[in-house]
């Protein structure tokens, strides 16, 4: 499958949190790193990575009143916040904070998990062309598998790169949600 300038690549919360000994641990989450690094190198029109970048007293955290699903994760400015730094910047050329309202989480790097609030990211990859996305990162039952939707129904066609994103879970089921949307899974050694 050839990449070319119409196709984005989105890196999604490769971040010291969710990778082994974060705070929200994704189990072999830094497995991820080299295969992106090495799909960076592709030619892509855009590279994008987002952090989950959360205020203190998130809505997501176990820690406040009422208590949400997660550990205090990815606190904005944060060392667990900060992109891991094995992922290789130079060919990013937007980061998007993502999850920045303490009152609504944001899963997709789209839009808030409310479904109203649009990030722009949508508008920014039309502005330089972007006509496919792919999408890379953790964790494919959350952020990854909610990004890669919300792209289909923003209009992109969208791919999901199954071997550079690792699941908080099981995802046989994110799998199958994402092949009733439309979205396609490859294995990165397709791309070139
Ligand atoms: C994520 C849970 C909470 C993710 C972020 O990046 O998949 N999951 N915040
Ligand atoms: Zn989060």
């Amino acid at each position: 499958m050839p990449i070319s300038s119409r196709d984005a690549l989105l890196i999604i919360d490769v971040q010291n949190d969710f990778l082994p000994g974060g705070a929200l641990a994704v189990p072999d989450g830094d497995a991820v790193i080299p295969l992106i690094n090495r799909l960076a190198t592709l030619p892509f029109g855009a590279v994008v990575a987002t952090q989950d970048w959360h205020p203190p007293g998130h809505v997501s955290f176990q820690t406040s009143e009422p208590a949400g699903p997660w550990p205090q994760h990815c606190v904005a400015g944060t060392e667990g916040a900060a992109l891991a730094t094995g992922i290789v910047s130079a060919p990013v050329a937007l980061v998007l904070r993502k999850g920045r309202s303490k009152t609504v989480d944001s899963y997709s790097a789209f839009l808030d998990n409310d479904q109203v609030s649009a990030t722009g990211l949508a508008s920014w990859l039309r502005e330089v062309g972007v006509e496919r996305v792919f999408v890379t990162g953790l964790a494919l039952d959350y952020c990854v598998s909610a990004t890669a939707i919300d792209a289909k129904s923003a209009g992109f066609e969208s791919v999901v790169i199954v071997d550079a994103c690792r699941g908080i879970g099981p995802y046989d089921e994110a799998l199958q949600k994402l092949e009733a949307a439309g979205v396609g899974v490859v294995e990165s050694a397709a791309l070139a």
